[in-house]
This record gives C-alpha cells, sequence and structure tokens, in this order.
C-alpha cells in the first residue's frame, strides 16, 4: 500500500470514527487566481471545523500523498502554480514516483480520500463531458473515477463550459446516484438552474447518510454525486454568464487550448471577463458546499458508529 501522510488531526479523528470531509486542491492550484485562491482554501477549512468536521486538504507533495495540509502546504499549493501539476487519475503514479508537487482533481481526490478511507468530500464544480465530446472524446476522468470509487462528492452542479445532457447521461451509465439537494432542476454552478431535470431528489443530509449506507449494503461500487445549487444570493444570472462562457469557448478554441488545459483556460478567462464576479460566485459556492459536506460526514459518522 503507497504511504499516506496525514496530519495528526485527521489520524486521531479517522482512528475515532469522528467525521472527516476531503477537500481538492486543483481549485487551489488551478481553479482561482492568488492569493484569493489560498485564503478560499483556509475558509473553507474553518468553515468545516466550525461545523465539527476536521478538514482533509488532499494533494501531492514532493511526491507523498497528503491527507490534511497544514497553512504552509496550503500556501504552495496556492502560490506555485508553474510548479504545481494538475493531477488526475492518470498522472498520481508519476508525480509519486518523481517526487514532484501535484494538486490533485475530483477524481484524484476521491482515489486518495478513499484510501484513507474518508467517504465524503467537498469541492466546487465536477468535471465531465465537454461540449464537442462527440469529435474530441474529451470527458473528465472525475467521471469514470465515481463509477468506482465510494467516496460522496458534493459540488454545485457542473459548469455549461461542459455539455450538461450529456454529462447527466454518462452518469447514468456508469451507475452513479445524481442527487438534487432540496432542488428538482440540476444546478449549473454559477446558476441554480440548468434546464436538465434532476434525476433523484434530497431534502437532507441524513437522507444521503441513509443512502450511502443503502449502497454499500447493496455492495454497489462507486460513488455519488451531490448537487447542491449556489446560494441565490450569488448567483450570477443566465443571461449573463450564457454569453460570457460562449465568448470564453471562441477564445479557447481560437488559442487552440485541448486537453487537461481546457477547464483551467476558461475558468481563468471567465474571471477576467466578469472582473472578478465569477470569482466571488465560485468562493461562496465552495463554502455553502462545505456546509453541506460537513452536515453529510457527520450523519454518516453517525450511521457507522451504530
Ligand atoms: N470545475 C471547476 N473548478 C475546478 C475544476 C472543475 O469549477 O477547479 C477542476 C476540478 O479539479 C475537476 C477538474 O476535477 O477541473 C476536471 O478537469 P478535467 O476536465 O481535465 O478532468
Ligand atoms: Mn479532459
Amino acid at each position: 500500500m503507497i504511504d499516506l501522510m496525514m496530519t495528526d488531526e485527521v489520524r486521531t479523528a479517522l482512528d475515532e470514527g469522528a467525521p472527516v470531509l476531503a477537500l481538492e486542491s486543483t481549485i487551489i492550484s488551478h481553479g482561482m487566481p492568488y492569493p484569493q485562491n489560498v485564503s478560499m482554501a483556509r475558509e473553507v477549512e474553518a468553515i468545516v471545523r466550525d461545523h465539527g468536521v476536521v478538514p482533509a486538504t488532499i494533494a501531492v507533495l514532493d511526491g507523498v500523498p497528503r491527507i490534511g495540509l497544514d497553512d504552509d502546504g496550503l500556501e504552495l499549493l496556492g502560490s506555485g502554480e508553474g510548479s504545481i501539476r494538475k493531477v488526475s487519475i492518470r498522472d498520481l503514479p508519476y508525480v509519486i514516483a518523481r517526487c514532484e508537487h501535484g494538486a490533485t482533481t475530483v477524481a484524484a481526490t476521491m482515489r486518495l480520500a478513499s484510501l484513507a478511507g474518508i467517504r465524503v468530500f467537498t469541492t466546487g464544480g465536477l468535471g465531465g463531458v465537454h461540449r464537442g465530446a462527440s469529435a474530441t472524446f474529451d470527458i473528465s476522468a472525475d467521471l469514470t473515477e465515481l463509477s468506482l470509487t465510494a467516496v460522496t462528492v458534493i459540488s454545485a452542479g457542473v459548469k455549461s463550459i461542459l455539455d450538461i445532457g450529456l454529462t447527466l447521461e454518462m452518469l447514468e451509465t456508469l451507475g452513479v446516484p445524481v442527487l438534487g439537494y432540496r432542488t428538482d432542476d440540476f444546478p449549473a454552478f454559477y446558476t441554480r438552474t440548468s434546464g436538465y431535470a434532476v434525476p433523484l431528489r434530497v431534502e437532507s443530509a441524513s437522507e444521503i447518510a441513509a443512502l450511502m449506507k443503502a449502497k454499500d449494503d447493496l455492495g454497489i461500487n462507486g460513488g455519488i454525486s451531490v448537487a447542491n445549487p449556489i446560494p441565490e444570493s450569488d448567483e450570477i444570472g443566465h443571461e449573463r454568464i450564457d454569453a460570457i462562457i460562449d465568448q470564453a469557448l471562441g477564445d479557447l478554441d481560437r488559442l487552440g487550448i485541448t486537453g487537461k488545459d481546457t477547464t483551467p483556460y476558461l475558468l481563468g478567462r471567465i474571471v477576467e471577463i466578469t472582473g472578478g464576479d465569477s470569482l466571488v460566485a465560485n468562493i461562496a459556492l465552495v463554502k455553502n458546499n462545505a456546509v453541506l459536506g460537513a452536515a453529510i460526514a457527520t450523519e454518516f459518522a453517525g450511521l457507522s458508529a451504530r
């Protein structure tokens, strides 16, 4: 088994069966500008602690998978963009073997969380099927990982830089429960609605924990996607964000950017075009997801203790 380096706080909580919530690091290194990314990471950890749950931000530093980071670790991830590789599943063995730093995507964070024994994980947005994927085959490994690894991932849905309809179809094919938290409409990150119906609606964290347990008891592999809409007060309207996303996608095409650089480029470009408004929304929805993630981790720890 690979050696994982855990903070004392995380190790103690896991030993005691106390709730732990995993947090991802690509969102820090490649999803937001410095220094807002580092303050976001610190604030999210504080929110999780305020809810009585131990936060475990996950990344690879000097080739060592880290489960829980100290302040210096967060600062390094946030400020060292060029030297920090974006690490999805396929990249994990590479950065570990080469003793490099890596910021983990949803897929890679899920896998490391699961190896550590953590079952609940909060992020901003999920990767998915990119627009035009019928030609490019660009489908995030986040989706395949959700079919394999038993971690519940709380996100604000899927950005319309992706093909939301195809992403939902793919999740159905992969057997992944997609739960809308108090919503009938699948959220689209900056907006509370996408126009696509949410496959399964839930009302509470305890309902989600019960569903996790039922899935375990059935022996069904894989994770769960919980879609939690951005708070109304932080939403960016459809009229505005749709046009901006189209503009950013046009710029992407013109520059010929493809593959793993696609999502980081689009996120950065959207921040530029909105004059920072998209960043404010992004930070708000991550905090909102952390609150729900902490509640689910608490409920699931309660069920497991019985
Ligand atoms: N969506 C966001 N912010 C992000 C990402 C997605 O709103 O930071 C990141 C996540 O780490 C996600 C990854 O796992 O992008 C997906 O990248 P790719 O499509 O290359 O798999
Ligand atoms: Mn991709």
